[in-house]
């Protein structure tokens, strides 16, 4: 299957939901129908007032031809994807830490990101920095052995900072390449939990200078934008620079992925659709528009 054919499986939820919203065409003419299917998607307000905004200016001044409303749909939704999206400097190692809220998939993650670099011939690092729940390690343990990816944990309760230090150090002297540091699940209110996550972006860049490289925020895409307040607080206060969508399988919110672009201006760079090492999908925002919007209307 091509990675289009699994984005298309994946936002299966939310592309039927489009279709039944957008299949009695009024949003062709009228910008509040159109509003009124975003929101259900989960884009959010401020893009769903946008887009619809956008659609009407162009449909007024003549610049949307009947049949082509679908196409600058697609343009829009594009070109506000693409705006988030930023390059990422590689490091050496490339340390990536993976954060979020309770239950959002971050140990999953953490381990399929492992299996990609794996799959790009690359030697994976993964470290259990969610020392704070013993089942958290093991969860990772297992999945480490199941890759064939060495895990470097402590015992439970242990400081993360410390795990993260000899891990870093054990990353160097194995050459590894990338390194992804599974932490503690918190809550953006907590503020001493998200003290203990900038001592370990402090520990990182003592072990490897310019590191951490990416704060990856893990999200429940099935949340929709009821995320987006914590996602705020990662990013001003956890250093996030990046937003993994989870669970998009599930879900017919998948149109939050424009509200985590527009209105939290951080690059989506991957998106979960299943519980499997493979159901990780890098994040291109041509390909995420064609497999959403594509053959709607
Ligand atoms: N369907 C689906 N389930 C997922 C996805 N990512 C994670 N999960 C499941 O979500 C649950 C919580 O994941 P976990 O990684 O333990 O979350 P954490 O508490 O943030 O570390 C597990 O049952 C995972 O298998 C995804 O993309 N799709
Ligand atoms: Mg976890």
């Amino acid at each position: 299957m091509t990675i289009l054919d699994r984005l298309r499986r994946g936002l299966g939820a939310t592309r039927s939901l489009l279709a039944e919203r957008m299949g009695a065409a009024q949003w062709k003419v009228s910008s509040a129908a159109l509003e009124e299917v975003l929101l259900a998607a989960d884009v959010g307000v401020e893009a769903a007032e946008a887009l619809a905004g956008e659609f009407e200016r162009a449909r007024s001044r003549g610049e949307v031809a009947t049949g082509q409303e679908l196409e600058f749909l697609r343009g829009f939704v594009r070109r506000q994807l693409a705006a988030a999206n930023r390059p990422v400097s590689r490091g050496n190692p490339h340390v990536t830490l993976v954060v979020g809220v309770n239950g959002t998939g971050k140990t999953t993650t953490a381990a399929k990101l492992a299996a990609a670099v794996q799959a790009r011939g690359g030697v994976p690092l993964l470290v259990a920095a969610d020392t704070f729940r013993a089942a958290a390690v093991e969860q990772l343990q297992t999945w480490g052995g199941r890759l064939g990816v060495p895990v470097i944990s402590h015992r439970p309760g242990a400081d993360p900072g410390a795990v993260v230090f000899d891990a870093l150090q054990a990353a160097t002297s194995r050459g590894a390449t990338d390194v992804f540091v599974d932490t503690a699940g918190r809550l953006h209110t907590k503020h001493n939990l998200m003290a203990e996550l900038d001592k370990v972006r402090r520990v990182c860049s003592r072990a490897v200078p310019g590191s951490p490289h990416e704060v990856l925020l893990v999200m429940d895409a099935s949340t929709g934008i009821n995320g987006l307040t914590q996602a705020r607080e990662f990013r001003s206060h956890g250093g996030a620079t990046g937003v993994v969508l989870t669970k998009l399988d599930g879900t017919a919110k998948g149109g939050v992925v424009l509200a985590v672009a527009r209105e939290l201006e951080l690059p989506v760079r991957w998106i979960g659709v299943g519980e499997a090492a493979d159901d990780l999908l890098p994040f291109d925002p041509e390909a995420f528009t064609t497999a959403l919007l594509e053959g709607l209307a």
